[in-house]
């Protein structure tokens, strides 16, 4: 029988972020389609859910291109375009008791590139500061290089559009290097679309030493990196701020097979969420949240959320030996402590765990070690490398090649993809 009266529903909003290429767009693509396939399996309850479905999310973002990404993945074994914008996608379930709560989730996808962004909390100088002391890396001489000419530049007064022209090609080819702290991030697009440009992207840091020599060329960009932050990042702070839980995903094999500057990359982005997490006015977020939620009938994604846990997640361990996979919830451990200082003032939870989204591999019955999957159509049979079970000092990047194998999904859309702990991700933010 259908209550008379609306039912009130169980609310999340789950926000993906993580530098580009960590797994969002997949881990999001995967839950859903888990969840609106087979809820109750999937969150380990036994509610026998009526209805289950996916919706468009009612506030203004373009949607997360789900069926797509599963299609292409099942059909022609591609991986998902990089997000350039967030996207967003809301699951329903309802409940059959008519007393008992539905559920509603809303999961964000964003754009993994923008994280960089972050740096500096949006002050020009603290920026450029940023960027000076953590980009050069003596492990990537080019970096070293690239901040030397462009200090120099900087000294002798070059015109600013040269500078920003060196600056802006330097980050380029950090980016191919697989560097994470391009910013602003549009430049990141530029390695696939060169004439790429948007409105006051042309800047570059000018640290605070050198301010005095070229104060005009910095009062010019300052004013520039202020509009740029102005519109295309502080909404996106606004976005993870107002959220229920985040969900940051780590990978460690990325930043493995890319050596220890890709480390210190990782560990200053996590310093950037850390310190806009210890920024968030909960106060007024709570208050708002509940007042909106729980006094007007409006839909609860118009109202911030209330942030109660962030979630680092070591994702794609489906690459990963059997045995080593234990490891990777510690190594993630290891660099989160910004994100702890960050979410210790305001008494966000912060949980950790290891899963893959969509699995490329099955582990093989009869060679320990080995594991087998499919490239470009083709079976192969690939070794990864062990895991340390410490970050190391130093290291080869070449030790920790890890291969790009197909994603398998099946083909007829019944079954949604094979995974490694993704339900534990999503049952522990419902918990929290
Ligand atoms: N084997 C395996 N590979 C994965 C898995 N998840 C992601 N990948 C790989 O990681 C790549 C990046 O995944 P995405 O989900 O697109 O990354 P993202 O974080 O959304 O990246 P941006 O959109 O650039 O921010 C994919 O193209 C896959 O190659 C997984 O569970 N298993
Ligand atoms: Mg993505």
């Amino acid at each position: 029988m259908r209550s008379p009266f609306p039912k009130v529903s169980r609310y999340r909003r789950i926000v993906t972020v993580g530098p580009r290429h960590s797994g969002k767009s997949v881990l999001l693509s995967s839950i859903l389609d888990h969840l609106r396939k087979n809820p109750d399996r999937f969150l380990g309850t036994n509610e026998g859910w009526t209805s289950h479905s996916v919706h468009p999310y009612p506030a203004d973002l373009p949607e997360i291109p789900l069926d797509r990404i599963l299609r292409e993945a099942s059909e022609e074994a591609l991986w998902p375009e990089i997000t350039v914008k967030p996207a967003a996608l809301r699951f329903r379930a309802a409940h059959p008791k008519p007393w008992k709560r539905d559920l509603t989730l809303d999961f964000i996808d964003f754009p993994g590139e923008n994280i960089a962004d972050f740096l500096g909390a949006g002050d020009y100088e603290s920026w450029s500061n940023a960027i000076f002391n953590l980009y050069p890396d003596h492990l990537d001489p080019d970096s070293v290089k690239g901040i030397t000419n462009l200090r120099e530049m900087i000294g002798k007064n070059s015109p600013a559009q040269e500078i920003a022209d060196h600056y802006a090609q330097m980050m380029i080819e950090a980016t191919r290097r697989g560097r994470y702290l391009t910013s602003p991030a549009t430049l990141c697009t530029r390695v696939f679309e060169p004439d790429h440009r948007v409105a006051n992207e042309d800047f570059a840091p000018v640290p605070t030493s050198l301010q005095t020599t070229t104060s005009e060329t910095g009062s010019y960009f300052g004013e520039k990196f202020r509009q740029y932050h102005e519109q295309r990042i502080r909404p996106l702070e606004r976005l993870l701020a107002e959220a229920d839980a985040l969900v940051i995903p780590i990978d460690v094999g990325w930043i493995l097979s890319g050596g220890p500057p890709l480390l210190r990359d990782q560990h200053a982005l996590l310093s950037a969420i850390g310190s806009l997490l210890a920024r968030i006015d909960t106060i007024w977020s709570r208050m708002a949240s509940f007042l909106g939620r729980s006094f007007t009938p409006l839909d609860d994604a118009f109202f911030p959320g209330r942030l109660r846990s962030v979630v680092l997640c070591a994702t794609k361990i489906d690459l990963f030996r059997p045995e080593d996979r234990s490891l990777l919830e510690d190594l993630v451990r290891r660099i989160a402590e910004p994100i702890f200082r960050g979410a210790g003032l305001h008494g966000i939870k912060v949980l950790f765990t290891a899963c893959s989204a969509i699995r490329s591999t099955t582990d093989h019955e009869s060679k320990p070690g080995y594991l087998r999957g499919f490239r470009s159509g083709q079976p192969v049979e690939i070794a990864p490398p062990k895991l340390p079970d410490e970050w190391p000092d130093r290291w080869d990047p070449k030790d920790y090649q890890f291969p790009r194998l197909d994603p398998r999904v099946s083909r007829h859309g019944l079954y949604p993809p094979a995974h490694i702990h993704l339900d534990r991700l999503v049952r522990s933010i419902l918990e929290s």
